[in-house]
């Protein structure tokens, strides 16, 4: 399937094009897809204010055991794109939330993250996941990069690169789709949670969701093209919205 119709596809980095394939593409594999409707005008958006032209594209889908699966692509001017991946899970089904992040400048990928970060009480994978991550064959990469104070919301299988070569950029994408494959699998056999029981992880995504709108760097970047207002409204509203209880 094409992930993208228009031209912005064409003037992003190969490796983005490439990682937004993967991802569509492992979720059609494993899981049944309808689509998400985002607010309204949210769907595509271009902006420019101070700094240079934002264009955003977002693709956005649900399945059974996900309220909302997201996948953005984004071009700020002509020096960095970035592909930005969250699926939040349906409150009943006690899932982690898969996240991924890739920031590409000139000089290549500066950040390359993803993560099944925990959402129940005890914050801790269950050991299903830890299993089946710990059984990955390990990859060694050259540059790790130090989370920032907010990314305690991250597990231990986090994995936050700079990759130095264009070997490690397909070790990353092969790692994303080992997270991914894991994800949609442990998804495909779990099954719904008590109403009590469903509080534990509306809080848990609350919790993932606040910590991710405290990070500037994304925050500051849709402030230049859009302003402060606009960007408050997207990142809580389109990036990471809390669910309803
Ligand atoms: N993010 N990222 O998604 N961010 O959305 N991102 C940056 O080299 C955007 C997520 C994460 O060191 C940077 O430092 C924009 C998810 C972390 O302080 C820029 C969008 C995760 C950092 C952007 C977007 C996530 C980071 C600086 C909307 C993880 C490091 C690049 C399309 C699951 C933060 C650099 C730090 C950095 C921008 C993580 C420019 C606009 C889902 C940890």
């Amino acid at each position: 399937m094409v992930v993208s119709s228009s031209d912005l596809k064409s003037r992003l980095h190969p490796i983005i094009n490439e990682l937004a394939e993967i991802i569509v593409a492992t979720w059609q594999e494993n899981l049944s897809l309808s689509v998400y409707e985002l607010p309204e005008g949210l769907g595509y958006v271009e902006g420019k204010l101070e700094g240079e032209r934002l264009t955003i594209q977002n693709r956005c889908y649900q399945s059974r055991e996900f309220r909302k699966m997201h996948l953005e692509l984004a071009k700020v001017g002509n020096n960095l794109d970035i592909l930005h991946c969250v699926m939040f899970p349906n409150i009943e089904y006690p899932l982690p939330m898969f996240g991924c992040d890739i920031v590409a400048g000139k000089a290549g990928i500066s950040a390359a993250i993803v993560d099944l970060s925990a959402t129940n009480a005890e914050k801790i994978l269950s050991t299903d996941y830890q299993q089946r991550l710990s059984n990955l064959e390990e990859i060694i990469f050259t540059d790790k990069r130090d989370l920032p104070t907010w990314g305690d919301i991250f597990s231990p299988f986090c994995l936050f690169i700079r990759p130095n070569s264009e070997e490690e950029e397909k070790l990353f994408l092969k790692r994303v789709k080992d997270y991914l494959t894991i994800h949609c699998q442990v998804a495909n056999q779990s099954k719904p949670l008590s109403n009590n029981e469903k509080l534990v992880y509306f809080e848990g995504q609350k919790n993932y969701c606040l910590q991710q709108q405290k990070n500037d760097k994304t925050r500051r970047v849709l402030e230049k093209s859009f302003g402060v207002e606009w960007a408050e409204n997207y990142m809580n509203s389109v990036l990471f919205d809390l669910p309803s209880f």
